[in-house]
């Protein structure tokens, strides 16, 4: 980020400096070199539309993916800056061609309010670019201007004529010495489109792809964002109201929230800051959780809910079924990130500010809505006194039933592993007894510990959590684990470092796999998001020629030995249980050879979003979303990395 003040010295080493040190490690500036890194070139550019068009010019703003791999940006705003810089050249080139030059016009009162961490702005994408053009209308004139490999080779402005529109637009093409793929993907482009467009209400961000065939486009624009983020995320769930929205300013801080319960078990909050995401929360979560739990016990208390005697409601209690978006603008000398991945806001003003906002509107709407009000309450009763009872339950275990409880539930199913170094130790969920028995065998009893599962995994998307504590399979996977379950989970107490599917490779075992991983997802989301899940890859064929054994895990690798060895003898496994048990170890779960797929969650609004189509209730919704996403596999929902 720039700083506020430069002297002499520093700006006069940034000009310097240019554009080849953005080439030179593009990382620094974009995160990353590989698809997502590619993306980010678009935000940035996007981003400059964004703060126009919230500064109030112009409400549209199209991205179009052109057919020749480049993407043009276009706004109706005022149009860049055109005239002679201080500095003596042409803004333009200034903007496409200074680091960090960003900042420096836009002082017009307002503040930098789209683009979070990497708000670099053009010159960079300029950088990385093997060319770029820029058009603008800007008080009656049309100019443009093409630069090549940034400010390698710089084309003077040119005239093009008069006009009497305004506005600016970008071409660039990416470097593909630069990325390691330059393939911009529509539906990635949708995607964020769609959640911008969300969280500006009123703007429309269209998305043109040029590249096939037939021209595809979406345009995502919303009158009321926050509330049709909220029908989105629950187009495929029961709710129990209309979602809510409260918007108010404290502190230079904007505030905008909305919430909406379902029927569901979990909570799910979705906050942003300056329409960046934070994954990992922060002062305005916390603001926001505080004012809410606060507002509900003073609400329940004065209507003689909760009596004197009870307990106050708790948080967790208050938030169970609940959706939250909270979404602040914070002005950039307030803005403060914490965290590894700097995905936590740590300004400490948001707290005050989102509370004062929420504290406010949520007493009011509780009393405007008594009947809502006095409905939510009981559940939220019923949320805390099963809690009670969960809380209970375990403390008597603890007293002593626990171990005979854990070892009941386990004797006989799991084959545990004999090293109590939870780090280094496996825990395989293996499909149906037989493979179970082979992988009992044929396993490293040391640090490998076998699961079968028999029967059908409960789709944990439908089911209560005491449904869920009844069912034998999913009963033995929490006591195996040892680290509790939903808001209780602690990945820290799980007994295993990893937790590896291992099932047939058709379509029951990839249903296996959904209905673990939706459990995981509901119930243990930190083993995943930790990237302590895996799923194991079992080859597909095994190939002999002569002496030569060998196997293949997909249809690629069997066509690449047929060119390789001519005429081989190919044996199709149908499934786990056709190995034994030496070969299931050598080619599924020693770590000299087996493939393990890690799964990690790429984005929780798409998964959230798919995990409850794929197992939720709605099963028309659920055939409809298959049909439209044909290419459905594993890697769609949850990403995957070998
Ligand atoms: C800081 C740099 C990037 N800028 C302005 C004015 C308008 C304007 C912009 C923009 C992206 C793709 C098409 C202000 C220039 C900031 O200063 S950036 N429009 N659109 C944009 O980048 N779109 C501006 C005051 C008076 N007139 C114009």
């Amino acid at each position: 980020m720039a700083a506020k003040t430069v002297n002499y010295d520093d700006s006069s080493i940034q000009i310097l400096k240019g554009l080849d040190a953005v080439r030179k490690r593009p990382g620094m500036y974009i995160g990353s070199t590989d698809s997502h890194g590619l993306h980010h070139l678009i935000w940035e550019i996007v981003d400059n539309a964004v703060d126009e068009a919230l500064n109030g010019y112009g409400k549209k703003i199209t991205i179009t993916l052109e057919a020749d791999g480049s993407c043009t940006v276009e706004d109706e705003g005022r149009g860049m800056p055109i005239g002679k810089h201080a500095s003596g050249v042409n803004t333009l080139q200034v903007i496409f061609t200074v680091l960090h030059a960003g900042g420096k016009f836009t002082s017009e009162g307002g503040y930098r309010t789209a683009g979070g961490l990497h708000g670099v702005g053009a010159s960079v994408v300029n950088a990385l670019s093997e060319w770029l053009t820029v058009e603008v209308a800007h008080e009656g004139k049309l100019v443009r201007m093409r630069f090549e490999h940034g400010d390698k080779k710089i084309y003077p402005l040119e005239e093009l004529g008069k006009t009497n529109r305004t506005g600016s637009k970008v071409t660039f093409k990416p470097d593909k010495k630069i990325f390691t793929t330059t393939d911009f993907k529509y539906d990635t482009v949708c995607e964020r489109a769609r959640e911008e467009a969300f969280l500006l209400s009123g703007i429309a961000i269209t998305v043109i792809d040029k590249r096939g065939k037939k021209e595809v486009r979406e345009t995502f624009c919303y009158d009321d964002g926050l509330k049709s983020f909220l029908e989105y995320l629950h187009e495929d769930r029961n709710v129990l109201m209309a979602p809510v929205k409260f918007s108010g300013e404290s502190q230079t801080i904007k505030v905008d929230v909305a919430f909406q319960y379902t029927d569901d078990y979990q909570e799910n909050t979705f906050s942003f800051v300056n329409l960046v995401r934070t994954l990992d929360g922060g002062t305005h979560e916390v603001g926001y959780k505080t004012a809410f739990t606060k507002a509900v016990n003073d609400y329940a208390r004065k209507y003689g809910l909760l009596k004197d005697k009870d307990k106050n409601l708790e948080g967790s209690d208050v938030r169970e079924g609940l959706t939250s978006i909270i979404s602040v603008s914070i002005p950039e000398e307030l803005l403060q990130f914490e965290g590894q991945t700097k995905g936590k806001l740590g300004t400490p003003q948001a707290k005050p500010a989102v509370d004062a906002v929420v504290s406010e509107k949520l007493a009011f709407w509780l009393e405007e809505n008594r009947d809502q009000s006095d409905m939510l309450v009981r559940k939220m009763m019923k949320a805390s006194m099963a809690r009670e009872a969960a809380r209970k339950a375990r403390e008597d275990a603890r007293k002593g039933k626990k171990t005979s409880k854990a070892e009941k539930v386990l004797s006989g199913k799991l084959a545990p592993a004999q090293s109590k170094d939870a780090r280094i130790k496996e825990l395989f969920l293996v499909e149906g007894d037989s493979a179970g028995g082979s992988a009992k065998q044929g396993r490293d009893s040391h640090y490998q510990a076998i699961l079968p599962l028999r029967g059908k995994v409960l789709n944990t998307e439908k089911a209560s959590v005491s449904e869920i504590e009844k069912n034998v399979e999913l009963n033995t996977l929490i006591h195996a684990l040892g680290a509790g379950v939903g808001a209780d989970f602690d990945y820290t107490e799980s007994n295993y470092g990893k937790v590896i599917i291992m099932t047939d490779a058709d379509d029951d075992g990839s249903h296996i796999q959904i209905l673990l991983l939706t459990f995981f997802y509901r119930y243990m989301r930190p083993l995943l998001e930790q990237g302590m899940v895996y799923i194991a890859l079992p080859p597909l064929y095994r190939v002999t020629k002569g002496k030569v054994l060998e196997y293949c895990y997909t249809d690629d690798e069997l066509d690449e030995l047929r060119r390789k060895l001519g005429k081989i003898e190919v044996q199709r496994y149908k499934g786990l249980g056709e190995m034994n048990a030496s070969q299931l170890w050598e080619t599924t779960m020693d770590p000299a050879s087996r493939t393990l797929i890690q799964v990690s969650i790429e984005d929780g609004i798409l998964a959230e979003r798919r995990v409850s189509t794929l197992m939720g209730d709605k099963a028309d919704l659920r055939r409809k979303w298959i049909e439209e996403n044909i290419s459905f596999t594993l890697e769609d929902d949850f990403r995957v990395e070998s």
